[in-house]
């Protein structure tokens, strides 16, 4: 079945001239570089950032940089695979390191493209989209969707630093990557959807037939809460790992169009081997320590350190003790493009 398809060095040279003159070239020699048998044969390799390697370097920017040269100041995770500055993590996700002084902030600008934030370290940091005012703490997950005005600012005394994830790849794929810059925002004066509209799991605002539901209706996932849920779970739910997906809570479905996240829990000891996805994935560890071997690659990893898995990666995770992780993936897009698959190892 699987014939050995014709090289460039089968066609005589004449042919090969005249083809490039024309601006063409035969699709068989390439054809298995884009269409490889049964899997795909990613260019992403798995990555481990240590936080207390990334932490003095992003304090280093802090006084080498002032937010004003930077914009955003961020250091980016750059995918092994790809190599040095890399503005991507995985094939889809680009995952960058910031950090705000006390008494900063980062102007207004809204993307083109989908962000979000998981909270790494200090307290009295916010962001504004959209006018809301999203506190952040310590392992909050905080939205940002593609088009929304965005600014963060810090009211606090120490360092804040959150890990961001965008879809970024794509939409420089796409050609459609662009921001805008405007000033920073008015914030409404009341606490966020999650502490107004959204307090409890399972409740959401009743509405009149004719009113209209924000497309993005909460932004702010507090930690507390995803932690309490994942105790639980794991109290009482089967013998598999604790996870909980983050949905949008009018429609239950993914919080943003191609970026997933998901929150897991492992007890210590415990082991978790998913089966192969196709989709890609970064895991932040808001707490906990303990050893993951993808595709035989063995990372060993503490708390506030990230690493990532190619798409069908086998991954195995051991916890060394009680920790909790969040998953970020792009299984959305791929379920959106109907090509999302699970196999059994
Ligand atoms: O905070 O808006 O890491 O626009 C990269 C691009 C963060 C942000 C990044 C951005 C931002």
């Amino acid at each position: 079945m699987s014939q050995q398809l014709g090289t460039l060095e089968d066609l005589p040279e004449d042919y090969r001239t005249a083809m490039t003159e024309a601006g063409v070239a035969p699709l068989w020699p390439m054809m298995r570089n884009v269409l490889p048998h049964d899997a795909p044969n990613p260019v992403t390799k798995s990555g481990h950032w240590a936080f207390d390697a990334v932490r003095p370097l992003l304090m280093r920017a802090g006084e080498l940089t002032p937010v004003e040269k930077a914009e955003r100041r961020v250091l980016v995770l750059s995918d092994p695979g790809r190599g040095t500055g890399a503005m991507q993590a995985t094939s889809s996700i680009y995952l960058g390191m910031q950090l705000l002084l006390p008494g900063e902030s980062a102007p207004a600008h809204k993307h083109t493209p989908s962000a979000a934030r998981i909270i790494v370290e200090g307290t009295g940091g916010y962001t504004v989209v959209d006018g809301e005012k999203l506190p952040m703490e310590e392992g909050d997950l905080v939205l940002t969707p593609g088009g929304d005005w965005h600014d963060h600012g810090h009211d606090g005394s120490d360092p804040v630093i959150w890990l961001d994830a965008l879809d970024l790849p794509l939409f420089v794929y796409l050609e459609g990557s662009y921001a805008i810059e405007g000033e920073l925002q008015a914030q409404r004066n009341r606490p966020d959807a999650s502490e107004v509209e959204y307090r409890a799991a399972g409740l959401a605002p009743s509405r009149r037939l004719d009113s209209s539901v924000r497309r993005y209706p909460m932004m702010r996932y507090p930690w507390v809460k995803t932690e309490a849920a994942l105790r639980q779970m794991a109290k009482y739910g089967d013998d598999g790992i604790a996870e909980l997906d983050y949905i949008n809570p009018e429609t239950g479905q993914d919080v943003l169009p191609t970026m997933g996240f998901t929150a897991m829990m492992l007890n210590a000891g415990q082991i978790d081997s998913p089966p192969l996805r196709s989709a890609s994935a970064a895991f932040h560890v808001v707490r906990g320590r303990g050893t993951s071997v993808v595709n035989g690659q063995t990372i060993h990893w503490g708390p506030k350190d990230t690493f990532t898995a190619p798409v069908f990666a086998d991954i195995t995770h051991t916890a060394e003790e009680e920790s909790f992780l969040v998953r970020v993936h792009d299984r959305p897009l791929q379920d959106k493009l109907g090509y999302y698959e699970e196999r059994a190892k």
